[in-house]
């Protein structure tokens, strides 16, 4: 006799603590109606129509562009802001020079009273979601309540979301509790709070990326950074991208770069036809959780399942499979349009854009069509490149990790680390210039140790001592790099075509893995040669490798002094093998 197969729980009956936490929740905040996400693609597809049916998402052309739709954000709600992000712990030498920080209690009490009610006449929903394979033990979960749609979209492209998660949830008993509310959208009850220490997050007033897909920064590095220290793993705002050589010998790197620096455009790298037979298969864009291995080596999960990518610039020239990748089932936020309803920004060859970004008739005087900062967010199965191990529960074993920051002058194309410590003290040492994906001045040269300045969830200098224990457990540590794709020359103009040609150094990079290739001590690293690159089928001057090559003494003894000074700022906590590392780099520029 068949039995009748029995109905799916329903989610609120999943896990008590989830749901003793929605209740509470929904008491403080009043919303007019709760929704459980299950993660299904009917439901995405529902939610989607309904922003159609009020407007707040527009279908672009289906016959180019299908499926893919047009989000504005409110014109003062473009980016991460910084400056309203606090790290929130009991001490707050814990927090770090690097944090803004707020009393836990405080912290709690005034964001108490900004979410009272602040969900009436809205609906309230729950997403649970994993970041990392839900099958994975490097995973966590956790679950976002917003009272954004909008929000709950990008969450079920940008992470494993719904039952599966949930189930996890139940089992495990531990999850992130991440509330997030739009508020009033006002700039001054504008708020980003993390409490790594009871792993929550309280996020209101923006409606914006980082600031509110809370999965995103907010708990797979702020607040996965300080589980990972106490876990003995590192949560780091890297790529993670895999390289299959003519030789047939695939490695895996992973780089860290600043926002905007070009993180996603590596990731998804195309060969130059330059160079055949090699492959590029990407793993993920923007987040890497590393892991220590049993074989002694360095293995990394991507805990993200879409990409939130910097739309300008991307055409068919500097990457075709990142422009293919968003002309299908992509939400765009903040482009421009064409007249026939097609997306438009800044770096694209065709079309004329006639309304901005803003929803005005465009006009060159009020600045770019698209904003700066407009993003797409797409699945990763959308990437035409993507690595079919992106869902293997171990993950994928690390060669090389590089730094890299966005500088027109000082650092050379490429640099090696001497060993591990060298290399903690390199990545410590990264500074860029500013870009569009935070709020405030943009092209001005910050420090930003390891891209990880916004987003580090504890005191770099205890970040750093973690960094130097990590390394000191792995046999097989991946060597360390430092690229700058960036830099200038006095007309102004990129020295590097970047993009695709970026292979060609990390080409060189494998060669040193595998030992075959040589490299000059340059003080402050190992450098190639310039015979050493592969420049074969590239139009580069000469005397332009030899710039991008080049060391420049007297502006690294400053930049050195510079490292010295913001180092000395984090006093006893600071390990001492980092200013040992400093002192050799300078000593061997001379004094
Ligand atoms: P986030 O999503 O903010 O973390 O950014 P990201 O690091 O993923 O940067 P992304 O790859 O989106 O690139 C940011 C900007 O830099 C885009 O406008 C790219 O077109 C540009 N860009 C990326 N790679 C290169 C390169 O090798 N050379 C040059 N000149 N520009 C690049
Ligand atoms: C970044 O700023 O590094 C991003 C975009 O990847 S956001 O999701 O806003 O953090
Ligand atoms: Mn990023």
């Amino acid at each position: 006799m068949a039995t009748a197969s029995p109905l799916p729980k329903p989610m609120s009956q999943l896990s008590r603590a989830v749901s003793e936490w929605v209740d509470s929740v929904r008491e403080l905040t009043q919303p007019d109606d709760v929704r459980w996400c299950e993660g299904t693609k009917a439901e995405r597809d529902g939610l989607t129509a309904e922003l159609v049916r009020s407007g707040e998402l527009l279908r672009l052309d289906a016959k180019e562009f299908p499926d893919c739709h047009l989000y504005r954000s409110d014109p003062a709600d473009v980016a991460r802001v910084e400056h309203l992000t606090y790290i929130c712990t009991r001490s707050k030498e814990d927090a770090g020079p690097n944090n803004n920080w707020m009393d836990p209690q405080a912290a709690r009490a005034k964001m108490r009273e900004l979410f009272r009610g602040s969900m009436r006449g809205r609906t309230l929903y729950v997403i649970p979601y994993c970041m990392g394979p839900v099958d994975s033990p490097l995973a966590r979960c956790g679950v976002e309540i917003t009272d954004s749609a909008y929000v709950a979209i990008n969450m079920l492209i940008m992470t494993r979301a719904g039952r599966p998660a949930l189930e996890r949830i139940a089992r495990e008993g531990t999850f992130v509790r991440g509330l997030h509310s739009t508020g009033e959208l006002d700039p001054n009850r504008r708020f980003i709070m993390h409490f790594p220490e009871e792993l929550a997050i309280e996020s209101f007033g923006s409606g914006y990326g980082g600031n509110a897909l809370l999965g995103k920064k907010c708990h797979a590095l702020r607040i996965a950074s300080w589980q990972a220290r106490s876990e003995g793993w590192l949560a780091e705002h890297m790529l993670i991208v895999g390289l299959r050589s003519p030789r047939g010998e695939t490695h895996y790197i992973a780089a860290a770069f600043p926002s905007a620096c070009g993180k996603t455009n590596l990731a998804m790298l195309i060969p130059p036809e330059s160079m055949p037979g090699w492959e590029v298969c990407t793993v993920g864009d923007d987040i890497a959780w590393l892991h220590p291995g049993p074989d002694g080596r360095l293995w990394a999960i991507n805990p993200e399942a879409g990409y939130f990518g910097v739309v300008p610039g991307t055409n068919p020239e500097t990457n075709r499979n990142a422009y293919n990748m968003i002309r299908r089932e992509t939400l765009f936020t903040n482009v421009a349009l064409t007249a026939d309803n097609r997306p438009w920004w800044e770096g694209l060859s065709g079309g004329t854009p006639v309304t901005d970004w803003q929803g005005r008739p465009y006009d060159p005087a009020n600045g770019p069509a698209a904003h700066p900062n407009s993003r797409f967010t797409v699945s990763a199965r959308r990437n035409p490149s993507c690595s079919p191990l992106v869902d293997d529960p171990r993950g994928v074993p690390i060669s090389a990790i590089v730094f890299g920051g966005r500088r027109r002058e000082v650092a050379p194309l490429v640099y090696e680390a001497r060993d591990w410590a060298h290399g903690v003290l390199v990545g410590a040492s990264v500074a860029s210039e500013t870009t569009a994906a935070a709020v405030g001045q943009v092209g001005v040269v910050r420090r930003d140790p390891m891209a990880m300045q916004p987003f580090c969830g504890y005191n770099f200098a205890d970040y750093w001592r973690h960094w130097l224990a990590v390394g000191a457990k792995l046999s097989r540590p991946p060597r360390i790099f430092h690229v700058n794709w960036f830099r200038r020359d006095s007309h102004n103009k990129f020295l590097w075509p970047g993009y695709g040609e970026n292979l060609r150094v990390l080409a060189w990079m494998l060669e040193r893995c595998s030992g075959r290739a040589a490299a000059l001590d340059g003080g402050i690293g190992l450098l190639p040669r310039p015979e050493d690159l592969n420049t074969r089928g590239m139009t580069l001057e000469p005397q332009t490798l030899r710039a991008l090559l080049a060391v420049d003494v007297p502006l690294w003894r400053k930049e050195i002094a510079e490292t010295r000074a913001y180092l000395e700022q984090y006093g006893e906590r600071l390990p001492a093998q980092m200013i040992e590392q400093l002192d050799k780099t300078a000593g061997a520029l001379g004094r």
